[in-house]
């Protein structure tokens, strides 16, 4: 049944889809551009739960990447950025987790092809609760999100 909701959604070319039930929404999601030589690359967007309960986002994958890892980037006590891999990252009831440049972000590992602005990248999301949500991602040119609004 979700696979048959989630192939209507597809067709309709929205650029991100809800499992209706779930109560989870991915918003905003966009994937950086890659530089000629580079086969790795980050997805951002924000998550959003607007059910009563909490939810986990359990794992990624994409088939435009041998592998994909949920990163979050941390600034040690030297000052040095580092990415670590996360196994799990709650969504809490009626809130929102935003993946975001310096935070959290879905690593795409060994693309199969390098990404130009404007390309769709489907990743896959597993939620506990809201099981599995297909996003289509669309890639944005390094520094055209440079006019964007930073929350602080
Ligand atoms: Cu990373």
């Amino acid at each position: 049944m979700g696979k048959i909701i989630l192939a209507i959604m597809l067709s309709l070319g929205s650029l991100s889809f809800s499992y209706a039930e779930a109560q989870i929404e991915i918003k905003n999601s966009w994937v950086r551009e890659t530089p000629p030589g580079t086969s790795i690359t980050a997805l951002y967007m924000n998550i959003e739960n607007s059910g009563g309960e909490d939810d986990t986002l359990r794992s990624v994958s994409s088939n435009i990447s041998k592998s994909a890892e949920i990163h979050n980037t941390s600034v040690d006590q030297h000052g040095v950025a580092k990415m670590e891999m996360l196994e799990s990252v709650l969504v809490p009831a009626r809130e929102s987790v935003h993946f975001e440049p310096g935070g959290m972000h879905i690593m795409l590992i060994d693309l199969r092809e390098p990404l130009k602005s404007g390309d769709k990248v489907g990743i896959e999301l597993v939620f506990d609760r809201a099981g599995q949500l297909k996003v289509q991602a669309e890639v944005v040119g390094i520094g055209d999100k440079s006019q964007e609004q930073h929350h602080h």
